[in-house]
């Protein structure tokens, strides 16, 4: 699905509430990614106390100007009517569809809302990948094991990969996991108030093509504040580009059906790429003294060429397919562990581009495969803050490295810099920023 991410907490995708917090650290801090889809329920913040509005700099979020949008609502609404039509929508179906809209202002402290998350990332992976989930994601796959065989033969995914999504994204449709908040309602605020309207104006629309259809029934559309939906968390746009009628009853329900639920999930992740019969990535293990230069995802080697650094799996296991190219990717820096991660990997970041998120839906379908848990231990250290990331930006844009806008979101420019700054202080270059590397920064 689409990446979108502009920083903060509430701008990434990923979409189950129990995997709340786990994408702005992910997307900030081990991940790197440039961008980062909204979806929403996985920064529905429970714990956190709303942020008042305006919090961020945004002129948008200023409450002038939030105020003044919501004051505004009614015409807004009607304003986009000819990016209705454009998609056929009729007058009077827009008019029906969009009767009584009223926006949800909570959405907004959602928006809006930085939290501070510094669990390490191995505790999120944990979490993520839990021992209900496993339990659970076998029982659906024999439950709907002829769904999961006729998706896979005619899509050519990974079932197991397919199941790890679902579970991650609502904890195989838990009500908590998939959000309950109208869709409609949702991406109508986004699209007309706060400083995301252009990318939601989309979602919304798309919202009502869903509608106007009657893939879903209108009170089934709910989800995150974002407007991401149904048991494996689609956005309306994905929806639009993704979703298919696999039960054959003319809809692409993907909140109520299971065969539309698995096979639209399975087109999705074809569609970003998922190449049939190879896995994700591999735990591996450095050898003593291995040059952490390496560690850089835009360096893509053969599994044969990693394996001639003296890399190798836990236990000796070798590579299948040994032709092909993965980076390496150390989630949690030198002291956790590693991974070679392959094109699959890359697939399952686009539906979500957090690293400890694409992780964990990697690992799990691993062990719903009847894998393991990760050889290696993931280390105690906490991650830095958000004030903590921007602080190091800021230190390193003092040292002369062009590390972007200094936004907390630590991307891959920043892990350059860190990588390099590592190397000038004598540290193992891991690229990971870590207490130790702010502390040296700090001197
Ligand atoms: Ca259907």
């Amino acid at each position: 699905m689409k990446a979108d991410h502009q920083g903060g907490a509430a701008a990434t995708r990923g979409r189950g509430t129990t995997a709340a917090v786990v994408a702005v650290v992910l997307a900030t801090i081990a991940g790197g990614c440039a961008q980062a889809q909204v979806t929403g329920s996985i920064f529905d913040p429970p714990a956190q106390p709303a942020p008042a509005p305006g919090r961020s700099s945004h002129p948008l979020m200023a409450p002038q100007a939030i105020a003044a949008a919501e004051a505004n609502f009614d015409s807004c609404i009607a304003g986009m009517y000819p990016l209705a039509q454009a998609k056929g929508i009729s007058p009077q179906a827009y008019q029906r569809l969009t009767a009584g809209l009223t926006p949800d202002m909570k959405i907004m402290d959602f928006l809006d809302s930085q939290p501070e998350f510094s669990k390490p990332i191995g505790d999120y992976v944990n979490m993520l990948v839990s021992d209900y989930r496993v339990k659970k994601g076998k029982e659906i796959l024999a439950q709907y094991k002829t769904i999961f065989d006729a998706a896979e033969k005619k899509y050519g995914v990974d079932r197991y990969a397919v199941a790890a999504i679902w579970g991650i994204e609502s904890s195989y449709g838990s009500p908590q996991g998939m959000g309950n908040r109208s869709v409609l309602r949702s991406t109508a605020t986004l699209a007309c108030i706060g400083r995301r309207q252009e990318f939601f104006r989309d979602e919304f629309i798309a919202t009502l093509q869903i509608l106007d259809k009657g893939d879903v029934p209108a009170d089934h559309l709910k989800g995150s504040w974002a407007g991401a939906f149904g048991p494996t968390q689609f956005m309306p746009t994905s929806f639009q580009r993704f979703a298919v009628d696999f039960d054959g009853d003319g809809k692409r329900n993907v909140v109520d059906s299971i065969p539309d639920i698995i096979a639209s999930t399975a087109n999705n992740l074809k569609l970003d790429g998922w190449e049939f019969g190879k896995t994700w990535g591999y735990e591996v293990v450095l050898p003593k003294n291995f040059d952490y230069r390496y560690v850089d995802r835009s360096k893509r080697y053969s599994l044969n060429q990693w394996a001639s650094l003296g890399i190798t799996r836990p236990g000796g296991k070798a590579f299948p397919r040994a032709t092909d190219t993965a980076f390496l990717l150390l989630p949690a820096g030198a002291n956790g562990p590693a991974f070679l991660m392959l094109p699959n990997f890359s697939a399952i970041l686009k539906y979500n581009p957090a690293d400890a998120y694409a992780l964990a839906i990697g690992h799990l379908s691993d062990r719903l495969r009847g894998g393991g848990t990760f050889a290696q231990n993931w280390p105690d250290e906490r991650a830095l803050t958000r004030s903590e990331r921007v602080e190091m930006q800021q230190l390193l844009a003092q040292r002369g490295y062009d590390i972007g806008s200094v936004d907390g979101i630590l991307g891959s420019k920043t892990r350059v810099a860190v990588q390099d700054f590592q190397v000038r202080a004598g540290m193992l270059p891991d690229g990971y920023p870590s207490v130790a590397v702010l502390q040296k920064l700090r001197n």
